[in-house]
């Protein structure tokens, strides 16, 4: 018999990785997706199967975080070997505008999934991974981080993370649950959202070297984050639910790199060397060489500006995991270089400009007349 997987959250950017993870791996793999106005499977097209499939590995639900009894019909129905719970209000910035949501969404979402294998009777037969972060350590107490250092969040998401967090470790004491928390830190990948910082880099670069876009505004360059690739990552989750017994693990890559110079690797990748100059909010980036000719950049070009609106009320200002112990237990650790992420995400948003160019000079898609 397969095993079967539920994935919350499975239309982002880890879900739509893992789907394709476990489906490799023979899994029959269900997914929540919540309704919207406008598809919002583009992440999953590639594996979708249609419903009128008679033997289908890869099944949609609708359902939402917010809703105990459509959550509960779900694993009713699914009997799943493994839950991933993935499906969060993940960004951080926008979470200061929404803190009621997302405590709906990632707090108590987390503890309506718990509750339902409780109340269905799967506490011996579902194990649980709940997609914990690097966020919980906020305004860090130690460095680098491990799962021992103690948390102090920054943000609502993080303390409705964190809430999550400790709910999933009292289930597992409680309920003798297996019930796992993956404290992640930052991963990215081409189909990372293009609000997170490194899409939108990777994103604004592509435009302005074609000439589509002028500038690019973002906040705080100083921050520093630990960044891995999605793919790394999802195996890890994967790993965590094989370990012998449930516990909580860091994953990271053990490297930290600022904003700034994530901003330079990006314009190098297409041969545009950056240089920043002034202080504080009057911080710019400007083109120093453009080694590429295929794209006309002017040297002292400013490309990169200070925008406010993007600092946050609380900030994390720097994040380094240290992840030995699933390292040396799991034997877990990442392929990707954070060069090769950028190079990969480059690539990627250099294509998808290109044919938005293509098709703003009045080229047509031809998947639009079919
Ligand atoms: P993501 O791309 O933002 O995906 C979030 C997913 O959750 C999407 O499928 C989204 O649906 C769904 N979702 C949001 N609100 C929901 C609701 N109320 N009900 C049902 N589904 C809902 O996030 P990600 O980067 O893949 O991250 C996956 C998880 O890991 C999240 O819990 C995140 O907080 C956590 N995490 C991420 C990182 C990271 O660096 N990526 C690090 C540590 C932890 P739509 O597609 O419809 O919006
Ligand atoms: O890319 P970010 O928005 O990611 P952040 O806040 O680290 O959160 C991500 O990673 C967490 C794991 O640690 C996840 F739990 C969470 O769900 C999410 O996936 O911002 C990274 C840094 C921040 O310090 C931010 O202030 O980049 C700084 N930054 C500077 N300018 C910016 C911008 N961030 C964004 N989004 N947009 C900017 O213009």
């Amino acid at each position: 018999m397969n095993k079967v997987a539920l994935i919350t959250g499975v239309t982002g950017q880890d879900g739509s990785y893992l789907a394709e993870f476990l489906l490799k791996k023979g899994y029959q793999v269900h997914g929540v997706k919540r309704r919207s106005s406008s598809f919002n499977t583009d992440r999953i097209e590639h594996i979708y199967e249609d419903p009128h499939i008679e033997k289908r590995n890869f099944i949609l639900h609708y359902g939402d975080m917010t809703d105990s009894m459509n959550l509960t019909k779900i694993i009713k129905d699914v009997e799943p070997d493994e839950i991933y719970n993935l499906a969060a209000m993940s960004h951080v910035h926008v979470s200061f505008d929404v803190p009621e949501y997302v405590a709906d969404t990632d707090a108590v979402g987390a503890l309506r999934i718990l509750e339902a294998i409780r109340l269905l009777n799967l506490t011996d037969k579902t194990k649980i991974y709940q997609a914990s972060t690097s966020e919980l350590f906020g305004k860090v107490q130690e460095t680098p981080q491990n799962e021992k250092t103690p948390f102090n969040p920054r943000s609502p998401y993080a303390v409705a993370k964190m809430y999550a967090y400790w709910i999933t470790v009292n289930y597992r004491e409680a309920y003798n649950i297996f019930a796992s928390n993956g404290i992640l830190f930052n991963h990215e990948s081409p189909v990372r959202g293009e609000t997170f910082v490194t899409r939108k880099i990777t994103r604004a670069a592509s435009k302005i070297v074609l000439g589509l876009q002028d500038k690019l505004y973002v906040g705080n360059l100083d921050a520093e984050r630990d960044w891995g690739h999605a793919k790394d990552y999802v195996k890890a989750m994967w790993m965590i639910l094989q370990a012998k017994k449930a516990d909580d693990w860091v994953v990271s890559t053990g490297k930290s790199t600022s904003v700034r110079e994530f901003l330079k690797l990006a314009f190098s990748c297409v041969g545009v060397e950056l240089s920043f100059v002034g202080k504080g909010i009057n911080e710019r980036g400007l083109v120093v060489s453009c080694k590429n000719p295929k794209y006309q950049l002017e040297i002292g070009k400013e490309v990169v500006v200070i925008d406010s609106n993007y600092f946050r009320p609380t900030e994390v200002d720097f994040l380094i995991g240290d992840s030995s112990k699933i390292r040396k237990e799991l034997a877990w650790k990442p392929e990707y270089t954070l060069d090769q992420i950028v190079k990969e995400m480059m690539a990627s948003d250099i294509k998808l400009m290109q044919k938005d160019q293509y098709l703003q000079k009045g080229g047509f898609d031809i998947k639009n007349y079919f």
